[in-house]
C-alpha cells in the first residue's frame, strides 16, 4: 500500500500540482468546495426553521470530493454516489436549485420527483446512479456498471463512494474481490471521517487504513489526505487513467474530516470530545485551501469575496425557486414508486 500523504495542515502538494491542473482549475476547485459547503449550511437552515425533514452533510469531505471530481470525466464516467457526495454531484452536473427542488420533495425534483430522500443523488442526463439506503449496496452497483462498459468496450470509468462503517458490509467484500478479479474499470473510494453513526473507527475494524485491505484483494491501494484537494486529485487521477487503460480497480481511502453531526437527526454532543471536534475544526479543508490559494498567490481576497458573492446569489436563488415550487400530485404518489 502506497501512502500519500501532504502533511500538517497547509496544502504542501500544491508546488508539485501535476500536469493538467492549472491555476484557474485550482480556483474552480475551490469555488466547488465553497459552493457545497454553503450549500450545505443552507440545507441545515431550512431544516432547524422546519421546512426540510433531513439534511445529511459534506461538511469536511469537499476536498475529498472535489479532488476526486475532477479526476473523473462527466458525461462520459459513471458516480455511483453514497449520501454525503453533495460536492461530487454538483461537479457532474445537477445545480443547487435541483439539489433544493430535492431536499423540499418538489414535483420537478429531478432525482426522483420528490420521492427519495435528501442526499439520494441520482441523475439519468449526468450518469449519477442512485441509491439504497442500506450502506455499500451502491458499491456492488459500481462493480456492475464496470463490468457492463468492459463488456461493450466502452471507455467508461464507474466512480463510487462509501463511507468507511460501510467497507464493514459483505457487499463491499463482493465488490472488490469480483472487481479485481475481473480487473473491472471501477475506483472504490472511501471517505474516511473516523465514525459511522456514533461508533468510532476503533470499534469498527482492527486496522488504521482501510487501503490496506487492498492487497488480500490484489488491487493498489492508496491513503490519501482528504483535507488536500490536489493530494486526491493525484491519486485520483492515477486509479481512473489505470483504469480506463485496462488495468483494473483501486481502493482509495481519503481521511477527511466530520464538522456535524451525522445526519440532522443526531447529536453528536453524546458521543463525541468537543475537543476532538475543536482540532477536526482546526483542519477544515477549505479554510486551509483558501489559505494556500492565498499565500501561493493563486487567489486575492477580492476573487474570495466575488465567489463568495456569487455563491449566496445562487443559492438564494435556488432556495426562493424551490420553496415556490409545487409539490407532487398526492394522486400519482405511486407513480415510479417500487416495492416488494
Ligand atoms: C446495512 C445498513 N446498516 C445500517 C444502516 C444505518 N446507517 C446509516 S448511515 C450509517 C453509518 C455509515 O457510516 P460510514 O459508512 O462510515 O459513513 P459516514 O456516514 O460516516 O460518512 C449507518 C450505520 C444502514 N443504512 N444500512
Amino acid at each position: 500500500m502506497k501512502q500519500f500523504d501532504s502533511g500538517g495542515v497547509g496544502i504542501e502538494t500544491m508546488a508539485t500540482a501535476p500536469k493538467g491542473l492549472t491555476e484557474s482549475d485550482l480556483v474552480r476547485m475551490y469555488e466547488y468546495m465553497v459552493l457545497a459547503r454553503s450549500l450545505d449550511e443552507r440545507m441545515w437552515l431550512l431544516n432547524r426553521a422546519g421546512q426540510a425533514p433531513f439534511v445529511i452533510s459534506c461538511q469536511g469531505h469537499e476536498a475529498a470530493q472535489v479532488g476526486a471530481a475532477f479526476a473523473l470525466q462527466p458525461g462520459k464516467d459513471v458516480l455511483v454516489p453514497y449520501y454525503r457526495d453533495l460536492a461530487m454531484v454538483l461537479y457532474f452536473g445537477l445545480t443547487p436549485r435541483d439539489l433544493m427542488l430535492s431536499l423540499l420533495a418538489r414535483k420537478e425534483d429531478p432525482t426522483s420527483a420528490g420521492r427519495q430522500m435528501p442526499g439520494h443523488y441520482g441523475s439519468r442526463k449526468h450518469n449519477i446512479i442512485t441509491g439504497s439506503s442500506p450502506v455499500a449496496t451502491q458499491v456492488l452497483h459500481a462493480t456492475g456498471i464496470a463490468l457492463a462498459a468492459k463488456y461493450r468496450r466502452e471507455d467508461t470509468v464507474a466512480w463510487t463512494c462509501v463511507g468507511e462503517g460501510g467497507t464493514s458490509q459483505g457487499d463491499f467484500h463482493e465488490a472488490l474481490n469480483f472487481a479485481s478479479i475481473h480487473r473491472l474499470p471501477v475506483v472504490f473510494f472511501v471517505e474516511n471521517n473516523g465514525y459511522a453513526i456514533s461508533v468510532p473507527q476503533r470499534k469498527q475494524m482492527a486496522i488504521e487504513n482501510v487501503a490496506d485491505r487492498a492487497a488480500g484483494y490484489g488491487m493498489p491501494g492508496v491513503t490519501v489526505d482528504g483535507g488536500d484537494p490536489v493530494a486526491v486529485y493525484t491519486v485520483a487521477k492515477e486509479a481512473v487513467d489505470r483504469a480506463r487503460a485496462g488495468g483494473g480497480p483501486t481502493l482509495i481511502e481519503a481521511k477527511v474530516q466530520r464538522l456535524t453531526a451525522h445526519s440532522s437527526d443526531d447529536d453528536d454532543r453524546t458521543y463525541r470530545d468537543p475537543e476532538e471536534l475543536k482540532a477536526e475544526r482546526a483542519k477544515d479543508p477549505i479554510v486551509r485551501f483558501r489559505t494556500a490559494l492565498m499565500e501561493q498567490g493563486v487567489l486575492t481576497e477580492e476573487q474570495d469575496a466575488a465567489i463568495r458573492a456569487r455563491i449566496k446569489a445562487q443559492i438564494d436563488d435556488a432556495t426562493d425557486f424551490a420553496e415556490q415550487a409545487p409539490y407532487p400530485d398526492p394522486a400519482e404518489l405511486m407513480l415510479h414508486v417500487y416495492g416488494s
